[in-house]
């Protein structure tokens, strides 16, 4: 099956509802596969994989040109509208389990808004739930994914001084993480250009980890 002149890389998106969760999905899978809208309610009920088509222009490894695969797995929000904490972790934990249980997971994206501010309560809640999900070496495979980067920007936030202005709490989750973090405008990443940006940023973590992966082997 391992194909040489391939690599898939396998992720997963994690946090509050309506964050951009899906959004994130369809725009690394360059596609609309998880449906993604606003909503009063939580809009995602269920864990669902996709898969993209064969990436090429993103990675070369010894002079050769490799294919890259992407492989997301979208997830129900924590706090969610209508689902428990045990449902959700019940349903997140299986999928995990089923999707990567023996490839592995070689990023967790964790999303959050960047034109909101993270306050305590909601980022100890958001380490909780990502600790229990992923065991303790969850810091070291969790990417912060900040969306709505175009509306911070409006604001008159750019990267630079969005992190220069962020809350100390953002600051104490971006450095738990080690600093992986991806401003994202979802709107703009069906362009092709911002999608591969943005994948060579993850491939980057990927790398920085040795192409390490988080074994999901739950014991119920
Ligand atoms: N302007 C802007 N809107 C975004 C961005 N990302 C997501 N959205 C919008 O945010 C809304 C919610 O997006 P979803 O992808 O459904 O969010 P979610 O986190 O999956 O939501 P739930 O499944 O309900 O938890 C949609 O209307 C998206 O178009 C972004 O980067 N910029
Ligand atoms: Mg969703």
């Amino acid at each position: 099956m391992a194909d040489s002149s391939e690599m898939t890389i396998n992720l997963a998106v994690f946090g509050r509802t309506q964050t951009g969760k899906s959004a994130v999905g369809n725009s690394l899978l360059g596609s609309l596969d998880f449906e993604s809208h606003c909503s009063p309610s939580s809009v995602t009920t269920q864990c669902r994989l996709g898969r993209s088509c064969r990436i090429s222009g993103i990675i070369r490894s010894k002079g050769h040109e490799q294919g890259l695969r992407v492989q997301v797995l979208d997830t129900p929000a924590y706090p969610h509208t209508s689902l428990s904490k045990e449902q959700v972790t019940d349903t997140v934990r299986s999928a995990l389990a089923h999707y990567f249980g023996k490839e592995g997971l070689h990023l967790a994206l964790l999303v959050l808004r960047a034109d909101l501010p993270l306050c305590l309560d909601e980022s100890n809640h958001t380490i909780q739930f990502m600790q229990e999900l992923l065991g303790p070496t969850w810091k070291d495979f969790t990417v912060v994914l900040l969306t709505h980067a175009d509306k911070a920007e409006e604001a008159g936030f750019g990267e630079e001084a969005y992190l220069h202005s962020a809350s100390s709490t953002l600051l104490s989750l971006l450095s738990l993480v080690q600093h992986k973090y991806v401003f994202l405008n979802n709107q703009k990443s069906i362009i092709k250009e911002e999608r591969a940006i943005v994948l060579r940023k993850l491939l980057g973590f990927i790398r920085q980890n040795n192409y390490q992966v988080l074994l999901l082997n739950h014991k119920e």
